[in-house]
């Protein structure tokens, strides 16, 4: 079975809307097998977004997701990748999908509620690095 990294970035707690994710990854069919709240601090940040240090916007990113308490979990089912990131819709709201979360919830492409492993190699990655204990 596959797993990937879910998170609801600090936005998406903010905003009160940790169930209505967690709602709609559970109506999919997908299993949450980890889950935790949790502040980052910059290091897990930047070790997390790595792929993406030499963007312009890597500072501001991690000053964000640093930025207040977020929720990470472990989802397991088929294609639970591809699955989730379908869920979360395109990185920029305005251009996901209405019916998506990212299209139903956001409007800027910084604060886009959530976060998923964009591949199994990402997951394993991501998972040994909030989740070490599920190796
Ligand atoms: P994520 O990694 O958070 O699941 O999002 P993603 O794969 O859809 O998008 P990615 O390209 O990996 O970007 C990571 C996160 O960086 C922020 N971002 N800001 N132009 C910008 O200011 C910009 N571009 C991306 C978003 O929070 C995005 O989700
Ligand atoms: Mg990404």
């Amino acid at each position: 079975m596959e797993r990937t990294l879910v998170l609801i970035k600090p936005d998406g707690v903010r905003r009160s809307i940790i169930g209505e994710v967690i709602s709609r990854i559970e109506r999919k069919g997908l299993k949450i097998v980890a889950l935790d709240l949790r502040t980052l601090d910059a290091d897990t940040a930047k070790t997390h977004y790595e792929e993406h240090a030499a963007r312009p916007f890597f500072d501001s990113l991690v000053e964000f997701i640093t930025g207040g308490p977020l929720v990470a979990m472990v989802v397991e089912g088929e294609r639970a990748v591809e699955a989730f990131r379908a869920l979360a819709g395109a990185t920029d709201p305005v251009q996901a999908a209405p019916g998506t979360i990212r299209g139903d919830f956001a409007l800027e492409v910084q604060q886009n509620i959530v976060h998923g492993s964009d591949s199994t190699y990402s997951a394993d990655r991501e998972i040994k690095l909030f989740f070490p204990e599920l190796g």
